[in-house]
């Protein structure tokens, strides 16, 4: 299955998204998503100057040789960019592999693990009682967790919260746009926001919430004790994940879950937090850590642990991510959930595909490979348009994580 062409397809229906696409002798073709928000020039370019001329003439078949060739290959290891455009790459192989077998793509990666993937949304909102209100909406839309978060009293913006009601979309500006951020602020807004959903959800949906970095380890453990009457299904990223160590500081004052990886690309920005036990979910995803090929390694790591995979699933993240891990998470051991922040009807239209939402979970479907494609014509009518991530700062001016 000789690999004859490759394009790499940048379009922003309502945001950026950059879409490699494959193309074999026999006529099948295969699609990745290498979209890295706010940096996407930069992987279009690894992909464009420095992988698609060694693709041309490649057996398509050999997914796993292929990613140690561009992994190893590179010379110059790991990274957000780097990491992107091997994951297209891996992405669009398992598409042309399972479509050459005529299969969905869960099927070769072991077969269906459960019956469907449980899937958060995201309920936000400038006050708690607009966000408890959102949170009520996507209950009666049948999910069965929610991500909470809400505006701080004192500030005039936070992560999460959109300024027009519904889509987040914190890539905002032609050049980052500054937030100001208090955790002294911050900390005293958390618990009041989980009480007030209890009170209006009841106990049977999972609740979670994201710190986005934010916190010191001391802070974060605080939180974590604060909501424990809550029962927070997780935490997200209570504090600066370089220094994994730093939440051995979390765990010896919480019992709260915590979930970590987003922002991870290879399989060692996981290991000690994985093997000291220190997170409770593996967040790495499709996309941004190196394909299925790297995320299965990433989740059998996990799984040794006792540690569940939890992907990231943001806006920022194309159709094509959404339905190569849904593959990935119907056939994982350990699966534990799936972010699902909805793509606009603009961004659908893009990007067809077989994925289906109902009860709370999503199913990739049963068309042959992911069961997602770019429609290119379509994709042509949106021009990339440079957009910032926002930057953060303390109140007095210090730079602080975003
Ligand atoms: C967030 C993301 O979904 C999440 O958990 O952390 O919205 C993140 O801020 C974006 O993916 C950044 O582009
Ligand atoms: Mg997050």
């Amino acid at each position: 299955m000789t690999i004859t062409a490759a394009r790499v397809i940048t379009t922003c229906p309502g945001r950026n998204f950059v879409t490699l696409k494959l193309e074999t002798r026999g006529g099948l073709t295969g699609v990745g998503d290498a979209t890295l928000n706010g940096r996407e020039l930069s992987v279009a370019s690894y992909l464009v100057d420095h992988i698609v001329p060694l693709l041309i003439g490649r057996d398509a078949h050999r997914v796993e040789d292929t990613w140690q060739y561009l992994y190893k290959g590179a010379y110059w290891r790991r990274g957000p960019v780097t990491m992107s455009a091997i994951a297209a790459v891996d992405m669009a192989l398992w598409d042309l592999k399972a479509k050459a077998a005529g299969l969905p793509l869960y099927q070769l990666l072991g077969g269906a693990c459960r019956e469907n993937v449980m899937v958060y949304g995201h309920a936000n909102g400038v006050t708690v009682e607009e966000t408890v209100a959102e949170a009520k909406r996507y209950a009666d839309l049948g999910y069965r967790a929610i991500r909470l978060q809400s505006g701080v009293p004192g500030l005039a913006s936070t992560y999460g919260v959109s300024k027009t009601f519904g889509y987040y979309e914190p890539a905002d500006a032609a050049l980052p746009t500054e937030n100001l951020w208090s955790s002294e602020k911050y900390l005293r807004s958390v618990a009041p926001l989980f009480e007030a959903a209890r009170e209006t959800l009841g106990w049977d949906v999972h609740l979670l919430h994201d710190i986005h970095h934010r916190l010191t380890p001391m802070e974060a453990g605080r939180l974590g004790k604060d909501l424990e009457p809550y029962r927070p299904f997780w935490l997200e990223d209570p504090t600066p994940a370089e220094n994994q160590a730093a939440f051995r500081q979390i765990r010896q004052h919480t019992t709260t879950p915590i979930a970590v990886g987003e922002i991870f690309n290879t399989i060692w920005d996981c290991k000690q937090l994985i093997e000291e036990q220190l997170i409770d979910y593996i967040r790495a995803t499709v996309v941004h850590a190196g394909g299925i090929t790297h995320l299965r390694r990433i989740a059998a790591l996990a799984d040794l642990y006792g540690v569940r995979t939890g992907c990231h699933g943001a806006t920022d993240l194309s159709p094509v991510s959404m339905a190569a891990a849904l593959h990935f998470d119907l056939s994982v051991p350990n699966f534990g959930i799936q972010e699902y922040m909805r793509h606009t009807a603009e961004t659908d239209a893009v990007f067809p595909h077989a994925y289906s939402f109902a009860d709370g979970a999503l199913h990739p479907g049963e068309a042959p490979g992911l069961g997602v494609d770019i429609d290119e014509a379509l994709a042509a009518e949106h021009p990339y348009r440079p957009a910032y991530l926002p930057v953060n700062r303390l109140e007095d001016g210090s730079m602080h994580s975003w």
